[in-house]
């Protein structure tokens, strides 16, 4: 027998995951996947990926993925299907389609979609048909909905420094962003800035994770209260003499209202807030406020609170008022997604789109499939749905009304999975999806600066089908004809290169990435920040705000103008004690690896963090299962005493199969899918909740 053959082939980590990881991939034989690394050429990457993918063979070659088209034959739900073909799945698919746009009108139809794939053509091409057929629009909140307000209300668009900065900075302050286990390569840059030039690294959370346990200065204060410290790291900057006047005469809108402002936020009232110590903030503040090349990495997780965009906004303050904005090493970054100026004209079929056809919240799919009338914006019940790259059933808010919406009788929904998810064992029809590997497409990091390309590596298994060819096919089949859904995913990626300006596929092709970091003068915004009058604004009209394309909604009117401890949190009462945050776990992405061996074997279990003092106060022992309830459901799993939370916050790492609880219902039972100030958003981290033992 002949020795294998393992050629490496470049490609690009295609999951949700701010990193964007350049791949060197060994193919087995031209057939299989073998061990997966990150590209060392790549600077950003610079050789490392995480251990899930580092094993990708597991998911890619993995004995449950779906192969066949598949249509529902018992009730919804009982998970019960017969193959058939693409030709009769792909004929349902119409018929019902159009049989709901007849009765109810085509904004009964929703095209649901996410970032399970972050491929530019297989992402969000599935807009083209939406807006081709006039079907209701999709309104992405559910990731980003309350960071990015956040950081554009400051800086005026998502851009900063050059994250490989981080290797040159004396000091890089991780803000509510558990990077070893969501973004493992900002830990390579922050350890070569230790390395080669002692820098410090701060770590801002609320409970003791992975990258906590890395800090030499750890502030791990009470979930939501962010804004509360960073006013007061600012309130002591200005009182001892380290606030960088001339930057902020210069650079920002209102540096003297600011000060006035902050003068009543003192260490003294941040502490009772956040429950720190005053001497934790005063060291904070001193570091900061000595050490110009000091980089703010600030992270989603601190924004998943009610208050979350006002806290991130607080934040990214702070490096105007040190002024360390000015220096290589320094600033604040969130995520790059303005440098690249994508233009989704022809992808996502601009010249289609009618204003007039609602869009509709994906964070409140509850409450939509429910028949909410606010959050159907008034407009016909939806009927009818296709869910590509998405598992709501699972990551959604308030899984309860999502799962009685998922269940109706009277929807129609057809999935295209790689697996047999919660939201496709929902479905009418499930189609076979590809993986990364076995289609083309062109990436971007939101972490770093790198256009990147990927190509297909190896054929797909069973039949298989690409997000772009299931939207070609039904568009034909719907009765678009339009020349944009007769072009190859490379002929689209050319155009949306072009249209954006960014440099060609061919050369894309050759070189596997490209950069595109602008300049120093323009990432450091010393031509000016984003905003007409060119200055970082310390003060926020959040309706005004460039974002969000369904207005202002929730509790915005009672948005501070400046930065602040907003009170919009959920509270702890009486009757709900605790707040419970649902961070990611190191071994999933989102849902995606929860069906991987050796992602199972390393989380084992489902389980809530809880402060040894509370579980005593409970009569909880380690192990012990408990019950989990807030406003909006219940759900049960096991108990493991931790120190490194304060009192009163519970911690549950992961989302997990339903299936894995014994319930059946998953930790998002307990999240609240109220739309979150200002432009709505899930609040994944701030939910009150009550404890109990459970034997
Ligand atoms: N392994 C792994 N990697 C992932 C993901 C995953 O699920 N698993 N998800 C991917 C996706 S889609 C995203 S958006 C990114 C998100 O990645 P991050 O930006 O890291 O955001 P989160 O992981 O939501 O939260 C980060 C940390 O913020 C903490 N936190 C929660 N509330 C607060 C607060 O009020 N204040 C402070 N200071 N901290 C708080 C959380 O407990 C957590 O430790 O990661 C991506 N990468
Ligand atoms: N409790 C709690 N819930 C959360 C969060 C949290 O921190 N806590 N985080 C939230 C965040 S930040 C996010 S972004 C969401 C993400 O939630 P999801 O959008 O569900 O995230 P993923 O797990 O990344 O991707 C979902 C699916 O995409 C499929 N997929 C991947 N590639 C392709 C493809 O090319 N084609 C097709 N058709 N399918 C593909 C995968 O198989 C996977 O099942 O979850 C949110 N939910
Ligand atoms: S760190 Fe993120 S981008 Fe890199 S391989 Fe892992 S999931 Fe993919
Ligand atoms: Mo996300």
């Amino acid at each position: 027998m002949n020795a294998p053959t393992i050629v490496r082939k470049p490609s690009v980590c295609p999951h949700d995951c701010p990193s964007a990881c350049a791949l060197d991939v060994e193919v087995i034989d031209g057939q299989r996947i073998g061990r997966v690394h990150g590209a060392r050429d790549q600077d950003y990457t610079a050789g490392v990926v995480c251990a899930k993918v580092a094993r990708y063979s597991e998911r890619i070659h993995h004995p449950d993925r779906l192969l066949h088209p598949l249509r529902r034959v018992g009730p919804k739900g009982a998970g019960q299907f017969e193959r058939v073909s693409w030709d009769d799945a792909l004929a349902v698919v119409a018929e019902k389609f159009n049989a709901a746009e007849r009765d109810f009108g085509a904004e009964s139809v929703w095209p649901y979609f996410y970032a399970g794939t972050m491929g530019r053509v297989m992402r969000d091409g599935i807009n083209r048909l939406t807006h081709a057929k006039k079907y209701s629009r999709f309104y992405g909140t559910i990731c980003v909905g309350l960071a990015w307000p956040g950081f554009i209300a400051g800086a005026g668009k998502i851009a900063g420094p050059d994250p490989r900065e981080m290797a040159k900075s004396d000091c890089v302050v991780l803000w509510g962003t558990n990077a070893v286990a969501t973004q493992v390569n900002v830990m390579t840059h922050v350890a070569r800035a230790r390395k080669e030039r002692g820098a410090k690294l701060v770590v801002i959370d609320i409970y003791r994770n992975a990258t906590m346990e890395q800090a030499d200065l750890a502030l791990c204060l009470r979930p939501g209260t962010d804004g509360a410290l960073a006013c007061a790291v600012m309130h002591i900057l200005f009182r001892d003499g380290l606030a960088d006047w001339p930057y902020l005469e210069k650079y920002t809108d209102d540096p003297h209202g600011l000060e006035a402002h902050l003068r009543t936020r003192d260490p003294v009232w941040a502490a009772a807030i956040t429950g720190l110590e005053v001497a934790e903030i005063e060291a904070f503040a001193r570091l900061v406020g000595a050490t110009k090349k000091t980089f703010f990495r600030l992270g989603y997780g601190f924004s998943r609170q009610r208050n979350g965009a006002v806290n991130m906004h607080a934040a990214s303050c702070v490096a105007a008022v040190t002024g360390a904005w000015q220096y290589e090493g320094g600033g604040a970054f969130h995520n790059n997604a303005a440098i690249f100026h994508w233009k989704q004209t022809t992808l996502e079929g601009h010249a289609f789109i009618d204003p007039a056809t609602r869009v509709l919240d994906q964070s409140r799919v509850g409450a939509i499939l429910t028949g909410d009338p606010d959050a159907l914006r008034g407009g016909p019940p939806v009927k009818a749905m296709l869910i590509q790259n998405t598992n709501p059933v699972s990551v959604a808010p308030d899984q309860t009304r999502v799962r009685r919406g998922f269940a109706r009788e009277d929807l129609f929904t057809v999935v295209h999975e790689q697996f047999m998810t919660e939201t496709a064992a929902m479905a009418d029809i499930v189609l076979p999806a590809t993986m990364f590997m076995e289609h083309d497409d062109i990436y971007a990091g939101g972490g770093h600066q790198y256009v990147e390309f990927a190509g297909k590596l190896i054929e797909p298994p069973g039949e298989c089908r690409n997000n772009h060819q299931v939207i070609c096919a039904l568009a034909k089949r719907l009765g678009v004809d339009h020349p944009s859904f007769d072009l190859s995913p490379r002929e689209l990626a050319e155009i949306n290169l072009r249209e954006s300006g960014l440099p060609p596929l061919a050369d894309l092709i050759e070189k596997n990435w490209i950069d595109v970091q602008p300049d120093f003068r323009a990432s450091h915004f010393l031509d000016g920040f984003a905003w007409p009058d060119g200055k970082f604004h310390f003060h926020v009209d959040w309706p005004r705000v460039p974002y969000g394309n369904i207005g202002p909604v929730g509790a915005w009117r009672s948005m501070p103008d400046l930065p602040d401890h907003w009170n919009a949190i959920e509270a702890a009462t009486a009757d709900y004690p605790f707040r419970l945050a649902t961070s990611p776990s190191r071994s999933f992405l989102n849902s995606t690896f929860n069906e991987t061996p050796s992602s199972l074997a390393r989380e084992k279990a489902p389980c809530v963090l809880v402060h040894p003092d509370d579980a005593a106060d409970l009569g909880v022992a380690d192990g012990d299962w408990a019950t989990l309830g807030s406003p909006r459901g219940e759900i049960r799993l096991r108990a493991k005493l931790f120190d490194g939370v304060q009192r009163g916050v519970l911690i549950s790492e992961g989302i997990w199969p339903n299936a894995a609880f014994p319930d059946g219902k998953g930790v998002n039972t307990l999240t609240g899918a109220d739309p979150v100030a200002p432009f709505g958003g899930a609040a994944f981290h701030d939910n009150r909740v009550w404890m109990k033992r459970k034997s």
